[in-house]
């Protein structure tokens, strides 16, 4: 095959897309088949995801993706799918759904991350998982659920985007790169970790087989592909189903000398390594090693991201009015530089809820202007993010041992320019930005690669991405340095 057409399911805590790709030796195309909304859904004093609505959108979405493509006389030749990590649904003994997926915002795990870190010991599970520790990994998920009915019950977990593809195929895999993110994968041997799985008495069975991105999970079912309209058996790709570890396939660098920052709803600042950092220093900058794809390691640490703004946006639009953003942004770019910042990685902005009030009392709490208008609380979400990303870009050298020369910004983080331009002044480094749908792209390249209709490493399919997609330069401007370091001085005073 010296083309693919592919579907790329890519599910993001903001919305979820299926594109239509076309890859090949000389041809890298992206188009949206469809888009859909996602948002946590409060059902009594639970968070739930939609997760019928969800798989709703990936069935118009592949349906209008194969209409597309047998327009343009091809068809479709795969379909992957990913989404964010760490969440997953329960399946009883026949293979049937055990209630809604729970939202990783849900408060059920509020202090069981402590519990068990003081049962097993985090220097221990730092060095047997490398994960850092985040109140909602789905080992801390699975706990704050045993002994419930639900678990009880349960004879399977899937990850969200398994999940998915057992419903398409009726095949159950456990696809690694995600299952990386559980904290239950070993992070030497790669498989699920028996001891801690044993340590914390789940069950061993709830664990699916592991696969590889680009391994064959199934093809869609014969039902599947009636309700698709598809003529034949399309086969479901496994892909580097955590979203993230599609964007880092698909950031657009040459070499190693990198750091990225996968920005949408959150933002993964990092490095890509050959081999995991396990050291304490790495442990108590609470940096992660999750898996990439071609067994690259993202060693990367979560920042709250985006998160902050769509919040605060939810927020002013809940009497029903509609905010632009792009309008907002400006207005943001023309107030004061760092007047006021907030750690955007302080727990208490974890949850939904009022994003501004929470804003408005950290910077009284630390003594800052509180923001007096919209646009001042996006720059202040604004320069805060910015201070966040220089933050972990230094450490993440630092930690690893490696240096770079630039910074990548993939994601939707990529269209706002007031984003990218304050990240390349804070870190003192040239951004690169772009491309805004790095995850879909990812995805849809590993694919490609499964089919054979392209051929290399990570390098030769991120060649293949900067001769066919844009992306913008920003320059960092060196006469701000002084009020970048006076700015993050002052929030870890
Ligand atoms: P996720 O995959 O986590 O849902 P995305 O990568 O889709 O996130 O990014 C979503 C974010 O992209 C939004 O929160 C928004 O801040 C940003 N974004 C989307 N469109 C624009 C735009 N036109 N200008 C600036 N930012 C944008
Ligand atoms: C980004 C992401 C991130 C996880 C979070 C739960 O979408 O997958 O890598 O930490 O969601």
């Amino acid at each position: 095959m010296n083309q693919a057409s592919v579907a790329a399911v890519d599910l993001g805590a903001s919305s979820g897309r299926v594109m239509l790709a076309r890859v090949g030796a000389d041809v890298l195309e992206l188009t949206e088949a469809h888009r859909f909304a996602n948002r946590p859904i409060r059902v009594g004093a639970t968070l739930h995801w939609d997760v019928l609505g969800l798989y709703q959108g990936v069935l118009d979405g592949l349906r209008a993706a194969g209409r597309t493509a047998a327009r343009t006389g091809t068809g479709l030749d795969g379909v992957g799918i990913d989404s964010w990590a760490v969440d997953y649904g329960l399946l009883d003994a026949t293979g049937a759904l055990i209630g809604n997926p729970v939202c990783y915002r849900d408060s059920r795990t509020d202090g069981v991350m402590d519990r068990v870190l003081d049962q097993l010991g985090a220097a221990r599970l730092y060095a047997g998982t490398g994960l850092q520790n985040l109140p909602f990994n789905t080992l801390f998920q699975l706990v704050s659920a045993v002994g419930t009915p639900a678990a009880q019950a349960a004879r399977r977990m899937l990850l969200l985007p398994d999940l998915l593809a057992y419903w398409l195929t009726g095949e159950q895999t456990a696809e690694i790169t995600n299952a990386s993110t559980t904290q239950l994968l070993d992070a030497r041997s790669g498989r699920w970790s028996a001891d801690l799985i044993a340590d914390l008495g789940l069950d061993p069975g709830l664990f699916a087989p592991l696969c590889r991105p680009g391994d064959r999970i199934g093809p869609l079912t014969a039902p599947v592909c009636a309700e698709l309209g598809l003529p034949g058996p399309v086969p479901v790709i496994a892909v580097g189903s955590h979203d993230t570890a599609s964007a880092v396939v698909a950031v657009p660098a040459h070499g190693d000398r990198f750091a990225y920052i996968s920005c949408g709803t959150w933002s993964l600042v990092g490095v890509e390594l050959a081999a995991p950092v396990l050291t304490d220093a790495s442990r108590q900058a609470n940096f992660t090693n999750e898996t990439g794809v071609d067994g690259t390691v993202r060693y990367l640490r979560n920042v709250m991201g985006l998160w902050l703004l769509q919040e605060a946006i939810r927020g002013w639009q809940a009497d029903g009015s509609t905010v632009d953003l792009e309008a907002l942004l400006g207005q943001a770019a023309a107030e004061p530089a760092l007047r006021s910042v907030v750690d955007p990685d302080d727990p208490v902005f974890l949850s939904p809820g009022d994003m501004p009030a929470r804003i408005d009392e950290w910077c009284r709490r630390t003594g800052q202007p509180v923001p007096s208008s919209r646009a001042a609380t996006v720059r202040c979400i604004m320069d805060s993010l910015a201070v966040a990303h220089a933050r972990a870009v230094r450490q993440a050298q630092h930690l690893a041992g490696t240096a770079v020369d630039v910074v990548h910004i993939v994601g939707g983080g990529a269209r706002n320019e007031l984003l990218c331009q304050l990240t390349a002044d804070a870190c003192g480094l040239p951004v690169t930005a772009g491309p805004v749908e790095a995850t879909a792209l990812g995805n849809a390249l590993v694919q490609a690669r499964a089919l054979g209709a392209v051929h290399g490493e990570l390098d030769d399919l991120r060649r293949l991405l900067t001769r066919h997609l844009p992306v913008r330069h920003f320059q960092p401007r060196p006469e701000t340095r002084g009020d970048w370091d006076r700015a993050e001085a002052r929030l870890h005073a």
